[in-house]
């Protein structure tokens, strides 16, 4: 986790700009359990403003309503705020690799472990969205980039949907696996949490520290700061494209490799690893 100090960020205070610069207008949508319709309907409008004041919105203008079945109501509220966002306290995960093309990744891949990298990936627990797992595995890819699959030095096994976590590690274990690529997009329940802390753990459980996969979660839901607290490597998020993660494994088996040589000093870049070999 880094702060983001770059150009646009240092010593930058912004707000919200909905009509005028700087006038703090925002928009936001919610659901109460309230009903809509006829009498219903003021006060259903002076719940949401309720909130919106509480949330420090004032005025708080109640510019849609909708009844979603009989006992419920959504909300559109547009209203200003008071706060300011300070640019450079904001915290991002910066990556700290560098961004390689399928051909560089290939030839790193082939110095590095002499023999192609096995990803396994899958959708795991009940859910069944995989087209962002798929996204960034099937040769198709994700905007304008061409996924795993397309990548030479990568064997790529995708195990699909609702996988279990038992599954995916005798799966992973049975294929050798250097990389463990796993999707979690429903997040109803901190499933896609829940889900993570069982199959970092049961990773943990299977396989020696120094033998472990590379363990990757992905979906657009997740905070990329909570590796430690999910016991993962990497954590991507919403945008994430096939490059990054290529290069992401690459500069990881590159880093172990480092490690395991017990070689001192800081971790080269993965480039720099392959280009000593
Ligand atoms: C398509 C879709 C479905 C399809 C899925 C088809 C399929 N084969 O995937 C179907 C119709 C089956 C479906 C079902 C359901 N869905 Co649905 N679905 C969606 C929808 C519209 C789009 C998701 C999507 O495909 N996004 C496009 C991909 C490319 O984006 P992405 O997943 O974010 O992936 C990118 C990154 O996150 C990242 N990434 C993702 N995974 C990984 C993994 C790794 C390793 C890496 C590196 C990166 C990475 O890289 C990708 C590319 O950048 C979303 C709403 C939305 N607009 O997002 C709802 C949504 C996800 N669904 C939702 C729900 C509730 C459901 C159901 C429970 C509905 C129901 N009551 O039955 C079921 C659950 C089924 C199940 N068991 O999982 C909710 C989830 C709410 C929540 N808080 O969890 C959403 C948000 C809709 C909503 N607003 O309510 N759904």
């Amino acid at each position: 986790m880094t702060t983001a100090t770059g150009a646009a960020g240092a010593g930058r205070v912004v707000r919200p700009y909905g009509d005028t610069t700087g006038d703090g207008m925002v928009q936001m949508s919610f659901t109460l359990p309230v009903p809509y319709g006829g009498a219903h309907s003021k006060v259903a409008e002076g719940a949401a403003q309720q909130l919106a004041h509480k949330m420090g919105m004032d005025p708080a203008m109640v510019v849609h309503a909708k009844a979603m079945g009989p006992d419920f109501t959504f909300f559109v509220v547009y209203g200003r705020v008071h706060h300011l966002v300070e640019l450079d306290k904001v915290q991002v995960v910066e990556r700290d690799y560098p961004l390689l093309s399928p051909k560089e990744a290939n030839l790193a891949i082939r110095k590095l472990l002499r023999r192609r990298m096995v990803v396994v990936g899958a959708c795991i627990g009940t859910d069944a969205h995989t087209v962002g797992i798929d996204a960034i595995l099937n040769i198709k890819g994700f905007a304008g980039e061409k996924g795993l699959e397309y990548y030479r030095e990568v064997r790529v096994v995708n195990m699909g949907a609702q996988v279990s976590v038992p599954q995916l590690v005798a799966r992973t274990q049975q294929e050798k696996a250097d990389a463990v690529l796993i999707s979690q997009v429903v997040t109803q329940r901190d499933a896609h949490l829940l889900n993570t802390r069982e199959m970092s753990a049961a990773f943990r459980e299977a396989y020696p520290a120094a033998d472990r996969p590379v363990l990757v979660v992905g979906g657009p839901r997740f905070d990329e700061g909570m590796t430690a607290e999910l016991g993962v490597d990497r954590i991507f998020a919403r945008g994430t494209t096939p490059a990054d993660v290529a290069s992401y494994l690459v500069h990881a088996l590159a880093l172990r490799r480092h490690r395991h040589a017990g070689a001192p000093g800081p971790a080269r870049s993965a480039m720099e690893e392959v280009a000593l070999r």
